[in-house]
């Protein structure tokens, strides 16, 4: 027997005797990614909205553009800035609540359509994943409201 057969033999080897183990992880992590939904645990926070200038429909628009702006590989900075500008602070909160909780997969930076291997992110969350660190700064000056409860 090869030095590369004896190994394969021996992954098999060992897979096959823990089998049970093996099948567990897919599971552990299903689990894992549910539980904040199967416990009713999510997290989002509901912001204040009062004063807002904004209606509930611009609101829920400006979410989807967000949201079409960070869905896939890639960022579409241009695109999340042009949505914030000149938001109030109450404005931002409206935004924010109609965004709600989106599933994250921050390996690709991608939307989690079935929410297997990501994880239900609120809107500053996303933002916070999607933008660089120069960025995030001016999203800081130009919106300070967004980092602060
Ligand atoms: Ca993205």
């Amino acid at each position: 027997m090869s030095n590369r057969e004896n190994i394969i033999d021996k992954i098999l080897r060992i897979l096959g005797n823990n089998w049970k183990a093996v099948l567990l992880i897919p599971i552990l992590v299903f689990l894992w990614n549910f539980k904040d939904r199967l416990l009713g645990t999510e997290k989002l926070k509901t912001l204040s909205s009062d004063g807002a200038t904004i209606s509930d429909e611009v609101a829920q628009n400006i979410a989807s553009a967000l949201f079409s702006a960070m869905a896939d590989i890639g960022t579409d900075e241009d695109l999340i800035f042009s949505s914030l500008r000149g938001l109030s602070k109450a404005d931002f909160a409206k935004v924010y609540n109609a965004f709600g909780l989106k599933c994250y997969e921050p390996t690709t930076g991608q939307f989690d359509p079935l929410g297997v291997i990501g994880f239900d992110m609120d809107l500053v969350a996303w933002l916070t994943s999607e933008l660089s660190a120069s960025e995030l700064e001016r999203l800081k000056r130009e919106l300070p409201f967004v980092f602060s409860d």
